[in-house]
């Protein structure tokens, strides 16, 4: 496998110390309410198959709430991935970057999007409609060298590097205090310092109970699931015992980013893990337009569709590797809508904050608390929003199920195919295209989800017809998507 460059993959914890019985673990103001076994509310499995989560980058937990309910449910999304929501450090004289949430200080949920009562009110609104909370959860380490090195966090607590009065001590840090140099050793990326941030002992016992408690905390609030950040830096073993003692059954997705010394394979025991090799290829190709190539799409060897995460990109590469990202427009749509349309992996649509400086953060108040978010503005891209891309969340639903059928391509920037008898696309990246397509689909007239939604009973789009042989005949315009599944029939 490739030698990746960049510089954060995840990995290793040990440490050793306070347990739960540390209060301070879990938020001190007035407005927290201690975790009870009372405000358990079950959390999901994993998402069924034809599920499809946002990733709301950034986005405030009031503004989170609030698009469950004005979208995200009513569109169909199943769930959604929040930024880390424990205590961070806060980097004024660096203008509050967005990677400060990525140095944890405590486990506090005080953060740049809000308080625990925040993040508690935006769990339960978004499970009222239908929409699952996945929390990017930081384990691997906590707070690096750079240009604050001491605290207070984001929640007003003290702190040097390898010191978190009452959470972890000197002793809770991996011996190794020295950054990752070898990529081909796994020892050394999995117990070294990634980015200098200081590297947990995850194989030591208190370490494992405090970051289980923060996780069981966060279960008893209703979240359903986590994302493991810099998984690939954290002992497969260690990840292993701290999900095994999570309450209920959460999904749990780990990043790992595949290199020659360590495989993603290596986590599929504890959950999914991300595919990366998908989305260089998905991204990859679609850019330069040859869809045809996408013809069984399947990513890493080392997953299977049921252990990866698919993504076209994420908050890192559209950084560091900017394939494809928002800034390409249709393109994008295209590849989103692509990654929704097949089969494969559990879909991640990436929702962003439009910057030109890969280090700044979102829009904010002069403190650094985030500003309220919402898709009006243009600060905030809600790819998430765009047609081509919300329609085929429930075509990915309504297919479910249901393999590639009819597949069609003109061996190069043009491809269709179907999902049996409930769906059926077309992906244009050349020049506008009409012919007649041989679908599956029952006969009738559909509307088409890329260009609208059914309201009142009428497309707010084109519409086609299939007729009694399955037979489609459509123009679709250049960059472009069209797609026809059942539950929109008229
Ligand atoms: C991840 N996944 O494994 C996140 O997706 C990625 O966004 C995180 O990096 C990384 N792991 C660590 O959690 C980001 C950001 C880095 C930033 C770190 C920590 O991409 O640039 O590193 O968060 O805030 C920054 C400085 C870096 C410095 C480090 C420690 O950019 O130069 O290293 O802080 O002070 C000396
Ligand atoms: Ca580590």
């Amino acid at each position: 496998m490739k030698h990746r460059t960049i510089l954060w993959p995840v990995s290793g914890l040990l440490a050793a110390t306070v347990l739960a019985a540390t209060p301070l673990a879990y938020g001190t103001s007035s407005t927290d309410t201690p975790p009870t076994a009372s405000s358990v509310s079950s959390p999901s499995t994993a998402p069924t198959e034809g599920a499809v989560m946002a990733h709301m980058f950034q986005w405030p937990w009031d503004s989170v709430a609030r698009e469950c309910t004005d979208f995200l449910g009513p569109n169909g999304y199943d769930g959604v991935q929040v930024s880390p929501p424990q205590e961070h450090v806060v980097l004024q004289g660096e203008g509050f970057p967005w990677w400060q949430d990525y140095q944890p200080v405590s486990y506090q949920l005080d953060s740049r999007r809000g308080d625990r009562s925040d993040f508690s009110e935006m769990v339960a609104t978004c499970n009222e409609a239908g929409v699952d909370i996945y929390v990017d959860a930081v384990l691997n380490h906590m707070t690096g060298s750079g240009s604050v090195e001491s605290g207070p966090g984001s929640a007003g607590s003290e702190f040097e590097k390898y010191s978190y009065p009452g959470i972890y001590e000197n002793s809770d840090f991996s011996e190794c205090r020295a950054d990752i140099s070898n990529w081909d050793d796994p020892d050394e990326i999995r117990n070294c310092e990634l980015l200098s941030l200081a590297d947990l002992r995850t194989g030591e016992e208190g370490v494992r109970s405090t970051l289980t408690g923060y996780l069981n905390d966060l279960i008893d609030l209703g979240v359903a699931g986590f994302r493991i950040d810099a998984a690939k830096h954290v002992p497969p073993q260690d990840l292993e015992a701290i999900v095994s003692r999570l309450d209920g059954d959460p999904y749990v997705f780990q990043e790992v980013i595949e290199d020659s010394a360590i495989s993603p394979a290596e986590y599929t025991g504890t959950g999914e893990a991300t595919d990366f090799a998908y989305s260089e290829e998905l991204s990859g190709t679609v850019r330069d337009g040859s869809l045809a190539q996408l013809k069984g799409i399947n990513g890493t060897e080392a997953l299977n569709s049921d252990q990866a995460t698919v993504f076209v990109d994420n908050h890192d590469t559209q950084r560091n590797d900017p394939t494809l990202t928002y800034k390409d427009g249709d393109p994008y749509n295209v590849a989103t809508a692509f990654m929704l349309a097949h089969p494969y992996g559990t879909p991640k649509v990436m929702s962003s904050f439009d910057f030109e400086d890969p280090e700044s953060g979102p829009p904010a108040a002069s403190n650094g608390m985030t500003s309220p978010a919402n898709c009006e503005d243009e600060d905030w891209v809600c790819e998430h929003r765009q047609q081509p891309v919300a329609g085929m969340v429930e075509f990915r639903s309504v297919a479910a199920g249901s393999g590639v059928t009819d597949w069609w391509d003109n061996g190069n920037d043009q491809v269709a195919f179907g999902r049996g008898e409930n769906g059926f696309a077309v992906f244009n990246r050349g020049a506008d295209l009409s012919r007649t397509f041989q679908t599956s689909l029952p006969e009738g007239t559909y509307c088409d989800v890329a260009s609208g939604s059914v309201v009142d009973g009428r497309c707010t789009g084109e519409t086609y017809e299939i007729d009694t042989g399955g037979v489609l005949s459509a123009s679709v315009a250049s960059d472009s998507v069209l797609g026809l599944h059942v539950g929109t029939r008229l």
